[in-house]
């Protein structure tokens, strides 16, 4: 082996033994879009059944631990659900993750639900935002992640500034009740299911909402949350520059919200995405969750987040393959092309070998996917689950 190689592997082993990502409840679950579900019989629809899904994903990739739950899917009694998700936890071996409010499907929200122009409505929200602050406590979850859907869809029909002081009302409100140690992750997303004006619609908007909040308030950035063009990584830069980075979700997509597994589109977005963090110093990048949101409408769910996992490590490995001391004189003297294909350099380097490796090394299946196909497990749920989800309703409607 090449004095070259030693360190490369040293380099990815190292970077693969930090890196852990965490994957959403919902992405077991039967997921699909106004026109339809494709349900799947090996579909999760309990709590059990989404963390026997999670504790194989992470059985075989290594880097899952913690699970991300949504309030009124994963914890429908709320406080009271805390127990059984304890039990599980401890059944399954892997951790709830952030605690994400579903402030977004109740009719009472039609006009919102943090920024509705109804004081109750927003005494309602908030009430479920603490409910998710103390089962977040209970369950002992860093991050409470708010998605907040709110928004018009006409011109003049609601107030944009007034909505903007009721947010901040609610989100200090929220923020107060927090532990020393836990944190609010506030997401922005420009459009869906609102199409003229989203309340929190960019990071800028996100960024001053958290800040208006308090120190325990950062940004969520969900790569599916922006418009065509928009430099990612460049708001990434930026938001650790002004220390307001609290984590991702990552996904990929073609057009718009798409949802589609991680790296599937533009691998070389994560790519781009990674070096910034680990360009960030050691403290920056502690900080900073790494969780996949994503909805498997038509590949087979266990599959789709195992391959996910997979590609993120091996982005995260070839992001930590790039010579930044290199690097680094060579963006200081412009010299561009030696520049870009020492940066570039790294992304095409196939890590695959490297990664098996150091699977190996660590106890792990050299191929999780492969694993997975020999294990039997997805024929098993699919048995087992098959006649519970075949009663489930397709249409979206
Ligand atoms: C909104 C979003 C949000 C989740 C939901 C499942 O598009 O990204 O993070 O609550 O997807
Ligand atoms: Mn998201």
């Amino acid at each position: 082996m090449s004095a070259n190689m030693v360190r490369d592997a040293e380099r990815v082993w190292t970077a693969l033994d930090g890196f852990q990502i965490e994957v959403p409840s919902w992405g077991f679950a039967n997921t699909g879009t106004r026109f339809g579900k494709f349900l799947q019989s090996g579909a999760a629809t309990t709590i059990d059944e989404k963390f026997a899904d999670a504790a194989q994903v992470n059985a075989l990739t290594g880097a899952s631990p913690t699970v991300a739950l949504h309030v009124l899917w994963d914890l429908p009694k709320g406080v009271a659900d805390v127990p059984a998700v304890q039990a599980l936890e401890k059944k399954f071996g892997v951790k709830s993750g952030s605690i994400n409010p579903n402030l977004f499907q109740d009719a009472e929200y039609k006009y919102g639900s943090i920024a509705n122009p109804n004081p109750e409505i927003r005494a309602i929200a908030l009430d479920h935002l603490l409910d998710s602050v103390e089962i977040g406590k209970q369950l002992g979850s860093k991050d409470v992640s708010l998605w907040i859907a709110d928004g018009s869809n006409y011109p003049g029909t609601q107030s944009i500034r007034n909505r903007i002081g009721w947010m901040e009302e609610v989100l200090g409100a929220t923020h107060a009740a927090l532990a020393p140690d836990q944190r609010m992750l506030v997401e922005y997303k420009p459009f869906e299911p609102a199409f003229y004006h989203t309340d929190i619609a960019d990071w800028g908007m996100a960024l001053e909402l958290s800040r208006h909040a308090g120190p325990k308030a950062k940004v969520l950035v969900d790569t599916g949350h922006h418009y065509q063009g928009t430099n990612i990584e460049q708001i990434v830069a930026w938001l650790l520059h002004l220390g307001a980075l609290g984590g991702f979700h990552f996904n990929d997509r073609k057009y718009a919200d798409d949802d589609l597994t991680l790296g599937s589109i533009d691998p070389y977005q994560v790519f781009r995405i990674f070096h910034e963090i680990l360009s960030a110093g050691k403290d920056e990048q502690a900080g900073i969750a790494f969780m996949i949101d994503q909805s498997h409408n038509l590949k087979g769910k266990v599959e789709a987040m195992i391959q996910s996992v997979v590609t993120a490590q091996e982005l995260y490995a070839k992001a930590a393959l790039v010579d930044r001391v290199t690097l680094a004189e060579l963006q200081q003297q412009c010299r561009l092309v030696e520049a870009e294909e020492c940066f570039r350099s790294a992304f095409w380097q196939d890590v695959r070998p490297i990664v098996r490796d150091w699977r190996e090394a660590r106890g792990l299946p050299a191929d999780p996917l492969k694993a997975l196909a020999e294990s039997g497990y997805v024929q098993r749920i699919s048995e087992e689950r098959g006649s519970k989800n075949a009663r489930s309703v397709s249409s979206y409607a």
